[in-house]
Formats: C-alpha cells, sequence, structure tokens
C-alpha cells in the first residue's frame, strides 16, 4: 500500500479520535508494549518432539494442510516467519513436549532446564521472552486421570512431572530477567455420569497443593479450568468453580481460555470479579465454535469485548494474554498472521475507546447516550490507526501480510 495513503489516513483518524478526547499515539504507545504469547503448538498441530503417539487428552487438531513443522528448527523457522509480519516484540509459549531430547526418550518425570537449553539461547538472541506448560496429555500414562488419579504411582509420576515443569519455568524467567509464565491444564475427567465428583477433586486438591509448596522466583504459576474434553464429557475435575476458589485461596493466576465455557457466557465478564481476589489472570485467547474447537482467533465480539474488559478495569498491568488455538486445515504461519494481528487489533480498539465520556454518561444515566456512543465507536477510523502501527513496526501492510505468508510457503513449508 502506498505510504502516503496510510500517512494520511492516519492523520485523518487521529483528528477524529482527538475530537472525542482520544490521543492516537499514546494508545499506539501502550500497544506498542503489549507482548502477545504465542502458542507454540499452533505450528504442528500439538505434536511435539516426543514422538509419542496421537494427540490425546480431550483435545484434537482437525486438519491436514501440507507443510507443518516437523522438527526444532523448522518450528522456529516458522515462528521466526510469523513475528516477522507481526508488529512488535512478543513471546513464545512452549510446552513440555518441545524439549529438545537428542533422540533419546525423556519420560515427563524425567524433563530438565537442560532440555530447554536451545530455546533459552535461541529465545535470547530473538529478544523474545519464553512461557511454559507442563504437559498431560499424549503419554501412556495420560488416560482420564492425572493429577487426580487415585493410583497413587501415575499421581506421583504427573506431580514430579509438574514440578519439574516449574523448575524449567523459573530457570527459563530466570534467564530472561522477566518471570515465566507456567500454564498448568489437565485434562482430568469422564466421559459419563461420575460419583465420585468429590474424591477427584480431593486429589487434584492435594497434587496442586504439594507442586505449588515450593516458592520460585522467576516464574508465575496458572491454572486453567474447562467445560469438557472430548471423551471426557460429563465431569472435568479442574472446573472453573474449583480452580477460580483455589487460585483465591491461594494467590495462584486463573487461566481464561475463551473456549472453556458455554457458549453464550460472556468470558469478559470475568475478569473484573476475578482480578479483585487473584493476583492476576492469564488468558488463552481462542475462538470456540459451537464447541471448543480452538479455530483462529479474529477480531469478533468475544475478543475485543475481552480486550476493552482489560482497559476498563485498567488491568493490562495484570494480565497475560496468549493465544491458544490449533487449526491444521489452512497454512499454520497464516494462522499465526490472522491470530495474533487479531488479538492486537481488539487491544487497538480497546486503547482508543472514549472511556470517559462513556463512564460520564453511564453516571448521568444517560443509557442511550452511552449505547449511541458505543455504536459509533464501531465505525471509528480504528483500521488506519492499525495500518499505520504496522508501517511503523516495517511490517506488512494489509494484503501484503497475506503474500508474505503465500512466498514463505511456495519457498519453504511446501517443500517439507
Ligand atoms: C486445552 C487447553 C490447553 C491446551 C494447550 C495445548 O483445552 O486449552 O491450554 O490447548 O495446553
Ligand atoms: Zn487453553
Amino acid at each position: 500500500m502506498k505510504e502516503q495513503l496510510i500517512l494520511q489516513a492516519y492523520e485523518i483518524a487521529k483528528e477524529r479520535y482527538a475530537a472525542l478526547g482520544i490521543d492516537t499515539d499514546a494508545a499506539l504507545k501502550k500497544l506498542q508494549d503489549i507482548q502477545i504469547s504465542l502458542h507454540c503448538w499452533q505450528a504442528d498441530d500439538v505434536t511435539g518432539f516426543e514422538n509419542a503417539g496421537s494427540l490425546s487428552g480431550g483435545i484434537q487438531s482437525t486438519g491436514n494442510y501440507p507443510g507443518k513443522a516437523r522438527n526444532v528448527e523448522e518450528l522456529r523457522a516458522d515462528i521466526e516467519m510469523a513475528t516477522s509480519l507481526i508488529p512488535g516484540t512478543h513471546r513464545l509459549n512452549l510446552h513440555e513436549i518441545y524439549g529438545e531430547f537428542g533422540g533419546k526418550f525423556v519420560d515427563r518425570d524425567e524433563v530438565g532446564p537442560e532440555h530447554f537449553e536451545g530455546w533459552m539461547q535461541w529465545a535470547a538472541e530473538k529478544g523474545m521472552k519464553l512461557d511454559f506448560n507442563s504437559t498431560s496429555f499424549s503419554h501412556p500414562k495420560s488416560g482420564d486421570l492425572s493429577l487426580a488419579n487415585p493410583d497413587p504411582e501415575i499421581r506421583a509420576f504427573w506431580i514430579e512431572h509438574t514440578k519439574r515443569c516449574r523448575a524449567i519455568a523459573d530457570e527459563m524467567g530466570r534467564r530472561q530477567g522477566d518471570p515465566c509464565i507456567l500454564n498448568i491444564w489437565v485434562h482430568d475427567g469422564c466421559k459419563d455420569f461420575t460419583v465420585n465428583r468429590m474424591k477427584y477433586r480431593e486429589l487434584l486438591k492435594e497434587s496442586l497443593d504439594e507442586i505449588l509448596a515450593k516458592p520460585y522466583a522467576h516464574m508465575k504459576d496458572c491454572l486453567e479450568a474447562k467445560l469438557f474434553g472430548i471423551g471426557l464429557e460429563s465431569y472435568t475435575v479442574g472446573s472453573s468453580d474449583f480452580y477460580f476458589a483455589y487460585c483465591a485461596k491461594n494467590n495462584v493466576i486463573p487461566t481464561l481460555d475463551t473456549g472453556h465455557y458455554h457458549p453464550t457466557e460472556n468470558v469478559y465478564d470475568k475478569i473484573s470479579s476475578l482480578l479483585l481476589f487473584c493476583p492476576e489472570v492469564m488468558l488463552h485467547v481462542s475462538r470456540p465454535v459451537r464447541w471448543d474447537s480452538d479455530h483462529v482467533t479474529l477480531v469478533d465480539d468475544a475478543t475485543t469485548e475481552l480486550m476493552k474488559e482489560l482497559v476498563r478495569c485498567d488491568a493490562l498491568g495484570r494480565a497475560h494474554i496468549g493465544l491458544d488455538y490449533f487449526d491444521g486445515s489452512i497454512n499454520r504461519i497464516g494462522a499465526y498472521l490472522i491470530g495474533t494481528r487479531a488479538a492486537q487489533k481488539s487491544l487497538l480498539m480497546a486503547l482508543l475507546e472514549p472511556l470517559g465520556t462513556l463512564r460520564a454518561y453511564e453516571a448521568e444515566g444517560k443509557n442511550f447516550q452511552r449505547l449511541g456512543l458505543l455504536e459509533l465507536d464501531k465505525v471509528l477510523p480504528w483500521n488506519a490507526v492499525w495500518d499505520y502501527f504496522c508501517l511503523k513496526n516495517g511490517v506488512p501492510v494489509g494484503m501484503e501480510a497475506i503474500e508474505a505468508v503465500e512466498k514463505y510457503e511456495k519457498e519453504v513449508t511446501s517443500k517439507r
């Protein structure tokens, strides 16, 4: 796109927003500093480097688009490509199964920081910070229950795994001089009517108490709830009630995955409640289509309302924004491009909202005016501000981004 055109459009947009008391330059300055945590598992449909069997644990990636990353080199190349198209500096969210195990079988209760040495070095070179996840799925001991398993041996195995993941996260955080955000999600649940609901939750609570007992200085723990998993439809041990209560009581960070609630539930409405009782929140921004399908994140009401809520609650400093989707049916670099930019565009819309006026209307009981301004806000030229942001960051604007993905596919991923 012509640079001149982008600059002209920005100047007009700047004036339109200024008339409503909004400083677009200040909004862009804030956006520049927001790091999105890119989930490494979009690059290979949650396969990882363990050479294990198929994906299990109630999650499913569908689609067989050619060119997925088959090893650490390809995965890093794809992340580098994706981030070259995304304005700003971002983080990379690794799962334990993405360790570099040197061709040996390293079981989950044997993993250590040494298996992430390559990642830590690579991330430091790229100026990218790392986040981390324990992995309870896709393993012979995964079954239906891991940390809530009544079999003491299996439970001990997963407790050891999760403790080790905390130690790895702490080492990542120490090395990068910024806390590594460790997310713990376990798939534990039952397919059908469950009569020992209390028992499994007691076990999960005990496991977590043991896992989280050791304090670390360079990592932060997050617990992710879920509504149901495939094959585990009737009962989820780590439900949102369970984790919200656990997090509030133990000062732990809850993770809100936008695909993990009833389809008519508004995830954004949880932020203001949780932040009154928990230290921070972690987000897994996703897009459920009829169920927790993990479609690519878009600029839709669910995403924009979520980001607006962070701004309205003055909570940007207390929120970790990660993505969590895995679409194997389209170009996977394209999926990173669309989803990450969608999260950023939604954040930009949130930062440009005429909040002062909206709040004043609300305080004065001017409810028509509030609704009217919210509607007007939707058609303000935020897109011109976005294009300018991309231009300023030296990343492709408009159609150029799609063309860049096509070029990488032609030259790299199609040859895999
Ligand atoms: C599963 C959870 C979890 C996973 C990743 C791979 O429903 O959302 O966050 O998607 O850990
Ligand atoms: Zn998630």
